[in-house]
């Protein structure tokens, strides 16, 4: 079979993929060199896509609680409860919450019918934890949600200002551009409070206090003002500058200060103001540290301030960029998927509502916006809202104060979600499930970080009954009575009469625009090669406001973070390299579990050693929302007094790590965002009795213990445990098979191996105080030919365990590279990749190599 060009199911960097199908169930990946996003590069998680498109975990047919339904009935009973409760309670009683992982054709339609024909606007997205604040900050500023920046600005810029963005994990292939271009001269300058795999990287970090970054964008622009680098021609032509900003910019904006607020060095923060004046061509990308802030939109203002000021938007290598999460994130925004917004970049001003009320012929326009998530979360736990469907999103483990959105969820009257995967925290309090296609069996199209439109194609069979999510929201809009208006057939039509709303009596005021695909054909459509709208937008000097003037918006630093008696700590939660979001898909792959496989609280060893945590030990988190369970590790890149959780782990996969529950449900009052990065906060060691680990070829049922995390390995699945007291009934999760067991009385040890016609079939190892064998021996042992000796836990002989694995291409570990690096004074990741090829296919892992190279040469020096 040809190879079909489509477009990475992760991150907004937004990849083009050569995806062959090579079985019914299993496709090879490779990078798409033509695509402009990427050519031809993946990272990690795309390179290892394959191992996700299986049917495991899969929903395959629509349910009706626990029963199996068909997708008459089903879509039937969504239709009917819908239109019951708008009948009882008006259309503000209903909601749909959905997703940047839903595809551009999926989010208009959605969009289109709770907007246009329920007549509520009570659509709110998942971006609205991610990218709100950024939507909110580019309105003020230009006039219109627009991102100024493209890759290619990437490959000219002397400097790189990183703000709160991980990106050699989360952007990996932008981060492979950046270092491309830092590897011919320019400059990277990191803030972010951790020191992260990107921050180790940079040639400046900067650790900065949390939600202090308008405190130091404030004193970067007063340094800018009194080094004469604002660019008065460029503020006298395209921007409104209020009167007193200047005056605002200066207050309390001198070197000192602004350290002091910062808690930086001054050293480091004049180096900083010191690169931004000798490098014109500036691009300063920023993510979730900037936009999941309680002044997450100020915050991103601050940034663009800069810009503006000096007037590097708009010219090549120049430009503010928020870069997205999500793979549609930009889609959703462009038909106005968050309830703030109406449709194509449009509001609810009167004359936007009349137009699109005419365009769609809706008979149920929304006049006003409609509740943000946590709102609209609030709202369904005081009965509010009586009918909720959730697409493409995890609520019951992302959303902020989790635990109050599970009981808003377990109290809702009418819970439907769409879903891929049968069994997640949030489709437990489902009423009914909807199985959707996911990806490589969906058509449509995304929008990536630089505006890039993109298909996604369809490339298996649809599954069981699966189909597409526009198709199910269309066939529920037809049940509810509107045929005519939801009568599409495939994704061209929508994407056609989206395409044709953007462009509907727009005479240039709107720069979101797709003429050129407002009569696209399905033949065309099918064909669409990658294409960016906009173009360079602010080129000319022009923005999308009635004067045709960007904006200053005068932004102050607000008050910071103190520690509290109770919480002394501050909470910041984000992301690892490996995992994305909620792990329905990651955690699929065995691969991709290796880099981290269980959910850490990352803390600096002086606080650990103040507050009694052992590194490697259990500990509890607990803030004023709720408290989790975490494996605690010491890390020198903490600040003191905060620590790092990530948001990957749900009930599928641990007992603890439930980042979800701690954050608080408070918001920037602009844009609605939730604050995630800095949460009151507490830690406390849990005493442990004992330890250990069970290895099952088979999905084993889950250990009733305190700690129980579970991972995808090859062969099988490894649950870590551990657990206060003794360890309890753990053999009742054994399967049947010949039993060897090996015990001893004095560490409390005990171990049992179960085999299978003489292979290997479960092997559990538990210990009061004694130690644990190195996992990644048995295995590869698991559902092989295995004896008693199987209980050493080591090969006969035992040769060196090669450590964590750094290199999931070629599966090299942590121990192998620091022993090559020593013994063939390796000097460079290159000569690295040339020893043992790590780090020469996706690259994701080349931070982590540059820095084992970095350690053993100061080892060696120091
Ligand atoms: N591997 C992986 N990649 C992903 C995802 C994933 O789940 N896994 N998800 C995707 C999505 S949806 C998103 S939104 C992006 C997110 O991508 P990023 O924004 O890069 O990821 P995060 O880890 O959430 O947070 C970034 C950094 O913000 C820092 N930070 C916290 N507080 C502050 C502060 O006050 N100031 C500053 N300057 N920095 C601060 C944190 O320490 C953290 O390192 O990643 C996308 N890519
Ligand atoms: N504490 C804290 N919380 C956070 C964040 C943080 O940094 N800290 N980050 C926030 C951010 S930026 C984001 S983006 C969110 C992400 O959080 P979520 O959106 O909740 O996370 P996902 O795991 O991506 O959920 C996607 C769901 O859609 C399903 N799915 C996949 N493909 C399809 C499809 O084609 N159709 C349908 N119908 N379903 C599909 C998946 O199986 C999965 O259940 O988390 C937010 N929460
Ligand atoms: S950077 Fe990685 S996750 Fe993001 S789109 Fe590219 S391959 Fe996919
Ligand atoms: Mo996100």
């Amino acid at each position: 079979m040809d190879a079909v060009r489509t477009t990475c199911a992760y991150c907004g960097v937004g990849c083009g993929i050569l995806a062959t199908r090579t079985g019914e169930r299993s496709v090879a990946i490779k990078g798409d060199p033509e695509h402009p996003a990427n050519h031809g590069r993946l990272c990690s998680k795309g390179t290892h896509l394959g191992e996700t498109v299986g049917l495991e975990g899969r929903l395959l047919h629509p349910m009706i609680g626990k029963k199996r339904a068909s997708w008459d009935k089903a879509l039937d009973l969504v239709a009917k409860r819908f239109r019951q409760t708008i009948a009882e309670h008006g259309p503000d009683s209903v909601a749909f919450y959905v997703s940047g992982q839903l595809l551009t054709e999926d989010y208009y339609v959605a969009n289109k019918l709770m907007k246009g024909f329920i007549g509520s606007a009570n659509i709110d997205t998942n971006s609205r934890l991610c990218m709100s604040s950024a939507v909110a900050g580019h309105n003020r500023a230009f006039g219109e949600d627009v991102v100024p920046a493209s890759y290619e600005d990437l490959d000219s810029a002397d400097l790189f200002v990183l703000v709160g963005s991980n990106t050699a994990w989360c952007h990996p292939v932008v981060y492979q551009r950046i270092r491309a271009r830092c590897d011919a001269g320019a400059k990277l300058v990191v803030i972010d409070p951790r020191r992260t795999e990107t921050a180790d990287e940079a040639d400046l970090h900067l650790p900065i206090r949390p939600g202090s970054d308008v405190a130091l964008m404030n004193g970067l622009l007063a340094h800018c003002r009194t080094n004469g680098l604002i660019d008065e021609s460029f503020l006298a032509r395209s921007v409104s500058v209020p009167e007193d900003f200047w005056d605002k910019v200066g207050e309390g904006s001198d070197l000192w200060s602004v350290a002091k607020a910062c808690d930086l060095p001054p050293a480091d923060l004049r180096r900083f103001f010191e690169l931004f004046a000798a490098h014109p061509r500036t691009v300063t990308l920023f993510s979730q540290g900037v936009n999941q802030a309680l002044r997450g939109t100020d915050q991103v203002n601050a940034i663009v301030n800069v810009h503006l000021a000096t007037g590097r938007i708009g010219k090549k290598g120049a430009a503010p960029f928020s870069i997205t999460g999500q793979p549609n994130a930009m889609g959703g925004r462009e038909v106005g998927g968050l309830a703030s917004t109406l449709a194509a970049h449009m509001d609810f001003a009167a004359d936007n509502v009349a137009r699109v009320e005419r365009f769609w012929a809706a008979p149920n326009m929304a006049c006003k916006p409609g509740l943000k998530a946590v709102d609209l979360f609030r709202a369904v736990g005081e009965g509010r809202i009586k009918a909720l469907w959730v697409m493409a999103t995890n609520p019951a483990v992302s959303m902020p104060d989790a635990g109050r959105v599970r009981e808003a969820l377990a109290a809702c009257p009418f819970v439907v979600v769409s879903d891929v995967i049968a069994e997640t925290d949030t489709s437990k309090f489902a009423h009914v499930r909807l199985p959707a296609a996911a990806w490589g069996e969906k058509d449509g199209t995304v929008t990536n970080s630089e505006r890039r439109v993109s298909r996604q194609r369809a490339l298996l069979d649809l599954p069981g009954e699966a189909m597409p999510d526009w198709w199910i929201v269309a066939n529920v809009a037809r049940r509810m009575g509107w045929r005519t208006a939801f009568a599409y057939d495939r994704p061209a039509e929508i994407f056609r009469e989206h395409a044709r709303l953007s462009t509907y009596q727009n005479d240039g005021a709107r720069l979101f625009a797709l003429p050129g695909q407002a009569a696209i054909g399905n033949e065309a459509y099918d064909k669409l090669a990658p294409f960016r709208w906009g173009g360079e937008p602010f080129a000319e000097g022009r923005f999308p406001t009635p004067d045709g003037k960007a904006r200053l918006v005068p932004v102050q630093q607000g008050p910071l973070h103190e520690p509290l008696p109770k919480w002394p700590m501050t909470l910041n939660t984000g992301r690892y390299r490996d995992h994305w979001h909620t792990m329905t898909r990651t955690g699929l792959s065995p691969k991709l579990a290796r880099h981290r496989d269980e959910p850490l609280v990352e803390v600096h060893p002086d606080d650990a050693a103040e507050l009694g945590l052992t590194d490697r030990g259990l500990a509890r988190v607990s803030t004023p929302q709720g408290e989790s369970v975490f494996r605690v590790t010491f890390s020198t890149g903490q600040r003191r007094g905060e620590l790092f959780t990530p948001i990957h782990w749900t009930d599928q996969q641990a007992t603890g790590g439930r980042t979800g529950l701690l954050p608080r449900p408070l918001v920037d009052p602009h844009s609605g965002q939730p604050g995630f990065k800095a949460t009151p906060a507490a830690i406390a060691p849990v005493a442990l009795g004992w330890r250990g680990f069970l290895l099952a070829t088979g999905e084993a049922k889950r250990p009733d213990c305190l700690w129980a995390t579970r991972v995808r390995v090859p062969g099988g699945v490894l649950y870590e445990l551990a657990g206060e007291g003794e360890p309890g009934q753990l053999d009742a999760l054994l399967p049947k098979g010949e039993r060897v067991e090996a015990f001893d009385r004095a560490r409390g040890s005990r171990r049992v191996a179960v085999l299978q016609d003489g292979k290997l079939a479960a092997a559990l190892f538990v210990t009061r105080e004694g130690l644990l064998p190195s996992r990644d021996w048995l295995i590869a042992q698991i559902g092989e030919a295995a004896g008693p000796a199987v209980l050493a836990g080591a090969p006969p002989g035992a040769r060196e365990d090669r450590g964590p694995i750094v290199c999931l291409c070629f599966d090299v570990g942590l121990k192998t590279i620091v022993q090559a690096v020593a013994s063939q004074q390796l000097t460079s990741v290159e000569a690295v990749g040339a020893a043992l090829s790590a780090g020469t296919n996706c690259g994701s892992c080349r931070p982590a190599i540059r820095r084992l190279i970095e350690e053993s040469r100061s080892a060696v020096n120091g």
